[in-house]
């Protein structure tokens, strides 16, 4: 699958020079913290907007959305509810299913993630509704002909485990990604784009959204739906690959995500694309035309003319809690790369009056790092695991937990088992 011209050699690196965060595009310096947020930040947003991930729009005035079921799980130890959000009086529509710790009075801090095959396959729980939308093909888990079938309940548990989430207080919502857009190229008929198209058009413009720009909108109407929920305190938002590099675009337009979670997202994430490591602009774009804006193919072999890299990206996240991950076995995301661009960032965030990424040199593997910006280059290969999760969770009680813990409930401890377990 990976392509054979990928480079993997460090010493194949090109030399290159990071555009300076704290410069304007006019050569101005940015000495002050007002000055970052009236003007950089601002200049800074557009040009991802124009060259990478599009423009794209606010919700539509006709959307809402509906509570489609409720009930225990977790034998007792959550809540689960399941959330119908319509995006337009007519058109697609995408599920949330919210698991919120039992026993919780007011507002508990909530991580929010896509997922790749369906909300029925993050938990083997019977009441999850089974998704019934376009998938890609994948045997393993249980997809045929495009479309879940039963046997997919729970496949990629082993990526949400809920018990322990729960188990630290912390509520988890979750969408199918395709339920906002499909992942291929269609021409951007189906998902969410056609709601926008006006009067004879039939594709987004070259500097508007593509795919990844459709599911960070759809992030911001979970988002708006959470916001109404008296349950529902921070969010933060994160994602795996695809839908790390979508979690970083949204929380780079949505200020209302409090904090940013990269899980390997790589290139077009977290990654700097000048490095050309692993994988590359070129092949991104032709192995998923769709993703960006088309704007973005300017670039293939060509990442030196991009007036911004990854690590702009992360800046922009300032100075809210930015966590970025790697896996050392994942060469194609780039783990050094991905490091280098939270690296790149800190001096925002220290601008900003904040500390950024406590590290010098690229942590050892498993010795996570954690400053208002953490990281973490973890033992294996790509995936969302226990691990990874772990590390969310104490970034997350650094961070969100000005609130106090749930009452009058004793948390059972995680247990391994976690994410498996029928609900009641
Ligand atoms: C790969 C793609 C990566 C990453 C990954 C994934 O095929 O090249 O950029 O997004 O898919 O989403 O798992």
């Amino acid at each position: 699958m990976e392509p054979t011209d990928a480079n993997y050699d460090e010493d194949q690196v090109p030399a290159y020079t990071l555009p300076d965060p704290l410069v304007m595009a006019n050569g101005e310096p940015i000495a002050d913290a007002a000055t970052w947020t009236q003007k950089r930040r601002p200049e800074i947003l557009q040009l991802f907007k124009t060259h990478v991930y599009g423009e794209m729009p606010g919700p539509l005035a006709d959307a809402r959305w509906e509570i489609t079921e409720e009930g225990q799980a977790l034998a007792g130890r959550a809540r689960r509810r399941q959330i119908r959000v319509h995006f337009a009086a007519d058109g697609p529509c995408m599920d949330i299913l919210l698991y919120i710790p039992a026993g919780t009075q007011g507002p508990v801090p909530t991580f929010v993630g896509l997922n790749f095959f369906g909300n029925h396959t993050v938990l083997r729980d019977p009441n999850i509704h089974l998704n019934p939308n376009w998938m890609r093909p994948e045997r393993k888990n249980g997809i045929v002909d495009n479309r879940a079938t039963p046997d997919s309940r729970g496949c990629l548990s082993h990526r949400w485990p809920v018990a322990d989430i729960i188990a630290r207080g912390y509520a988890l919502a979750t969408v199918y990604s395709g339920d906002i857009d499909p992942d291929y190229d269609d021409g951007y008929h189906n998902g969410v784009h056609p709601l926008f198209y006006k009067e004879g058009q039939t594709r987004p413009g070259p500097d508007q959204w593509g795919t990844i720009g459709a599911w960070a909108w759809g992030l911001s109407r979970a988002m708006d739906y959470l916001q109404s929920d008296a349950d529902i305190g921070d969010v933060a938002v994160l994602g795996l690959s695809r839908l790390g590099k979508t979690s970083l675009w949204a929380g780079a337009c949505d200020p209302r995500f409090a904090l940013v979670i990269s899980n390997e997202s790589g290139c077009g994430g977290a990654a700097l694309s000048r490095r050309r490591y692993g994988e590359t602009i070129r092949h991104i774009n032709e192995s998923f035309p769709h993703w960006f804006c088309d704007n973005f193919r300017r670039y293939n072999d060509a990442e030196d003319d991009l007036p911004l890299d990854q690590h702009l990206l992360l800046a922009l996240i300032a100075p809210r809690p930015l966590y970025v991950a790697s896996a050392v076995e994942d060469r194609w995301c780039d783990p050094r790369g991905e490091f280098l661009a939270a690296q790149a960032a800190d001096p925002v965030y220290r601008l900003l009056g904040c500390d950024g990424l406590p590290a010098d040199e690229m942590p050892a593997v498993d010795q996570p790092v954690q400053g208002r910006i953490g990281y973490h280059i973890r033992s294996g290969g790509h995936d969302l695991t226990a691990y990874d999760w772990s590390q969310y969770l104490d970034f997350a009680d650094l961070h969100l937990r000005e609130r106090p813990m749930p009452t009058g409930q004793d948390f059972p401890t995680a247990d391994g088992e976690s994410g498996l377990e029928p609900a009641l």
